[in-house]
């Protein structure tokens, strides 16, 4: 690391062990808050950690619900990290979970990606795979999205913990391959683990800048 993301890392980790607060909750657009501050998401697909991965960067049990349910989150989730506020966390529904009903899965994707499109405060999303199942179709569609829409993001490969050392690097290298032919893909992939707490100061630092970008 150079002198100055030392410096940064230093800066994200009192950040984000500093205040951080629940928000608000909105089940739909019209309950937004204002975009008063710059934004990062947290998408993914149902179950693959985003609420934990919340919880573990900002050192909280349980700011974000997470559960052993998919399809806990069904709002967009909104925390405050900073005293005075620097920005917010934004934990969203997952998607392509086959056993909510298909109405339901309907209204949160399409608020998912109203909101992915036309948040002007958005910095960076951070689009979560689950390090054992690697990309699937629904999370390239996502990136696609994404992409077309120009809104930058992160991969993020969750659970990190759960699969041998050698299965993670083919599959952080097979989702980096693939990372490339995406031209809103950040080009670093990130490793983490909420439970053991593997690559958190990395993302930390990496959201932090995004912020300031
Ligand atoms: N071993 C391990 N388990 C994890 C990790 N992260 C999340 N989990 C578990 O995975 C399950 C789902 O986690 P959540 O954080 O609720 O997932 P989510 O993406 O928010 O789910 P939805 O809100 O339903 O979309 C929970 O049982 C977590 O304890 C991790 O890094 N390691
Ligand atoms: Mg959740």
């Amino acid at each position: 690391m150079t002198p100055e993301e030392q410096d940064l890392a230093r800066e994200a980790s009192k950040l984000f062990s500093g205040r951080v607060d629940f928000l608000l909750s909105a089940p739909q657009l019209k309950f937004l808050p204002d975009g008063d501050f710059p934004e990062i998401a947290f998408c993914g697909r149902s179950n693959v950690g985003k609420s934990s991965l919340l919880n573990a960067l900002t050192g909280r049990r349980a700011i974000a619900r997470t559960s052993v349910t998919p399809g806990r989150t069904q709002e967009l989730n909104f925390f405050e990290v900073g005293e005075p506020t620097q920005f917010r966390l934004v934990d969203m529904p997952g998607y392509g979970f086959a056993k909510a009903p298909v109405k339901v899965v309907e209204k949160w994707r399409a608020l998912v990606r109203t909101f992915l499109k036309g948040r002007a405060v958005l910095k960076r999303t951070l689009v979560l795979v689950d390090s054992r199942h690697g990309l699937k179709d629904v999370d390239r569609e996502m990136m696609r999205m994404l992409d077309e829409t120009a809104v930058g993001y992160r991969i993020v490969l969750t659970k990190a913990d759960k699969i041998k050392a050698s299965e993670l690097e083919a599959v952080a290298s097979k989702v980096s391959d693939e990372m490339r032919r995406h031209p809103a893909a950040h080009p670093q992939l990130h490793l983490t683990s909420s439970e053991k707490g593997l690559g958190l100061d990395e993302l930390r630092a990496a959201v932090l800048a995004d912020v300031r970008s």
